[in-house]
């Protein structure tokens, strides 16, 4: 691994715990100060476990032969000093692999078996039980002992064409999505369906997750990969290779599971080292890969600056070897610049002013509450200086206008439980739209249909019908999130024009990125269904398959949608309702004390001393919430 991936990935982490540690001590205050709600606790638990948690996803996609597997050993398993994942000619990785790291789990390599394909849960399902999986451990001080286990990725098996075309991997009509038959009737099919290989590796640990994937036979039958794992990577590298060029297959991959998604991408030409020629030289090498290079970008549609040329075997053997020469000539270091200056920050930046602006806002508004506390309190101050030595008529009358000042000011507070409740209403009308037994009626009722069904167009036609219910309802819960905004930024606004207390940052609620995940869903059904190679009556097994991705994906996007608009509403008032009480409480205290001074039941300078002690207490608080927001500000650098 580059000396410089390495420190991007160590500084990600470095600020990831900085920002971690910063929430903690946050929370910290608010609990010391105010005696944090077990509710709020929770929620700060929640942001700093959601950002521990966070994966920065990179998907591997190309047709076989490519040279994915061999990448990524080049990227991330050079140390081990031989090739760990196996690479070989022809087809090699026969199921999806994710490579990842969960904290307190073994290193280990989990297998599903192919065989649960005859099910109709969805990959989801499997992904989160265990017990269907093989578990093969692995020793990471054992390199021989991993490189064993970890040929299991390409182990296959065979089986007669009927057991194939029941699992859905044989289609006689067609070669896409499937597996060839060997001329006696038998067809070789992965032993496998997905492999999550979990191992604590520096970057791993440091939430990178890497998707290798077999080519383009095995792409098209397992739907989650098109519809979720590549769609929702966070950079797609494709592969191609300098001997066959741009292949018709090739094309067919990048059109159909790359190119159409928004990640970001990047084209890879590997093998390089085909082109080297001692007896050509330098200046000929260079000039037809130049020119090869041209050509693919302008083929995929690409800046130039996203297609780089590697060779991905000799950057491993020079990885293994420690020949820096062999390793400059293959070319690598360009993709781990990449990785280190632009594809770990971008997600870096994402991820922290998400973070950093939620907590900060957060830290703002708490700020400007104290802000105006102790500009009440030296207010305060003051008017009791005034006092010393007047009568205590002018306490009273003194009162009178504060008394009328406090009525106004509970006419707006009154006014806000109106905003409250209509955001309240709001809130739970678009959890209802996303809630579960709203979706799981429609799926059930598509489901319902599908079976009725006989006829593929009757099949296409529940699912299309499914997918445009299911955006109608996204596009409800969405306008009512954006009106509720709106109404709580109004109350707000009255707080600030009739009361003069600062303007203060509501938390925001956005649904743009699950929105553009239901729009591609909704996009990917309209081409499955209008596609006419689907149409074919044999092919009631796979749109059974991708009626059952896409309702998973569906539901999953709900779900995200519905938890991130709960967290939402579980916040979204309380800023408000802080300052509201604050505010209160403040009138209540100066209301107090010119009542003791116009009864004569104390003197004007035993409560200016009162009034003294308060306002150096909040000099105190205000002094360590300072020192809390240098710490997220330092972050933001
Ligand atoms: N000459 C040369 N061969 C390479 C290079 N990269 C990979 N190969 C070889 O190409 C073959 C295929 O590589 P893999 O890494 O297995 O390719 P893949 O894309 O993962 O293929 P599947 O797993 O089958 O989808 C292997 O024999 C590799 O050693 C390279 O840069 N130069
Ligand atoms: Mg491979």
């Amino acid at each position: 691994m580059s000396a410089l991936l390495e420190e991007g990935i160590a500084d990600y982490s470095r600020r990831r715990d900085n920002l971690v540690a910063g929430i903690t001590a946050f929370a910290d205050w608010l609990d010391r100060h105010h005696g944090l709600d077990a509710e709020r606790n929770l929620r700060m638990t929640d942001l700093a476990e959601a950002l521990r948690r966070d994966r920065l996803m990179l998907a591997f996609v190309a047709e076989y032969s490519r040279g994915k597997t061999e990448l990524i050993n080049a990227l991330f398993f050079a140390g081990f000093g031989q090739r760990l994942l196996p690479s070989d000619a022809g087809r090699t990785t026969m199921c999806p692999t994710e490579i990842g790291y969960e904290e307190g789990l073994a290193p280990q390599l989990r297998l599903l078996p192919i065989e649960t394909r005859l099910r109709t849960e969805p990959l989801a399902h499997f992904k989160l039980t265990p017990i269907e999986w093989s578990t093969v451990t692995l020793d990471p001080d054992d390199p021989q002992q991993m490189h064993a286990a970890l040929h299991k990725l390409a182990e296959s098996r065979t089986v007669t064409r009927a057991e194939a075309e029941a699992l859905g991997l044989y289609n006689p009509d067609s070669d896409v999505g499937a597996m060839q038959e060997d001329g006696s009737g038998m067809v070789e099919i992965p032993a496998w369906r997905y492999a999550m290989l979990n191992f604590p590796h520096p970057l791993l640990k440091a939430g990178l997750c890497i998707l290798d994937t077999p080519g383009l036979n095995a792409l098209g039958t397992e739907p989650e990969l098109t519809l979720s794992s590549i769609p929702n990577a966070h950079a797609v590298f494709f592969l191609l290779a300098t001997d066959t060029g741009v292949t018709r297959s090739d094309l067919d991959i990048w059109q159909h599971y790359v190119h159409r998604h928004i990640n970001y991408h990047i084209a890879v030409l590997n093998k390089i080292d085909m082109l080297w020629d001692e007896l050509r030289g330098e200046l000929a090498f260079r000039a037809t890969l130049n020119k090869q290079l041209e050509e693919t970008a302008r083929i995929l549609k690409l800046p130039q600056n996203q297609v780089f040329a590697v060779s991905a075997q000799k950057a491993l053997v020079g990885k293994i070897r420690q020949d820096a020469d062999l390793i400059s000539r293959s070319g690598i270091a360009g993709l781990e610049n990449l990785l280190s200056d632009k594809i770990v920050p971008a997600r870096r930046e994402i991820l922290f002013e998400g973070a950093i602006t939620q907590i900060a806002d957060h830290v703002n508004n708490e700020r400007a509450t104290l802000a105006v506390r102790m500009r009440e309190g030296l207010a305060n101050l003051k008017q009791l200086s005034d006092l010393s030595g007047k009568n205590k008529e002018m306490a009273a009358q003194l009162r009178i206008n504060l008394i009328k000042d406090k009525v106004r000011y509970d006419a707006t507070a009154e006014h806000f439980k109106a905003t409250r409740k209509a955001v309240r209403q709001h809130g739970e009308q678009l959890l209802d739209r996303l809630s579960e037994s709203a979706l799981h009626a429609m799926l059930e009722e598509a489901r319902a249909a599908m079976g009725d069904s006989w006829t593929t167009k009757g099949l296409i036609r529940s699912m299309r019908r499914l997918s445009e219910q299911a955006i109608q309802r996204f596009n409800q819960a969405e306008k009512l999130s954006v009106a509720m905004q709106q109404y709580l930024l109004a109350a707000c606004e009255r707080f600030h024009k009739e009361h003069g207390l600062p303007r203060m940052a509501i938390p925001v609620l956005d649904l743009t990125s699950y929105r553009l995940r239901m729009d591609k869903l909704m996009q990917e059904t309209q081409e499955f269904c209008s596609d006419p190679s689907n149409l074919l009556v044999e092919k009631h097994f796979m749109i059974r398959r991708f009626y059952t991705e896409v309702a998973s994906e569906t539901q999953k996007t709900f779900e995200l949608s519905a938890r991130e608009a709960k967290r939402w509403l579980s916040i979204a008032l309380d800023p408000v309702i802080q300052r509201i009480r604050g505010y209160k409480q403040m009138l209540d205290e100066r209301l107090e004390t010119l009542g003791r001074i116009a009864d004569n039941v104390s003197g004007v300078q035993e409560q200016m001393a009162l009034v003294k002690a308060g306002i150096d207490k909040l000099r105190r608080q205000k002094a360590e919430l300072d020192e809390i927001a240098k710490r997220f500000e330092s972050l933001h650098a």
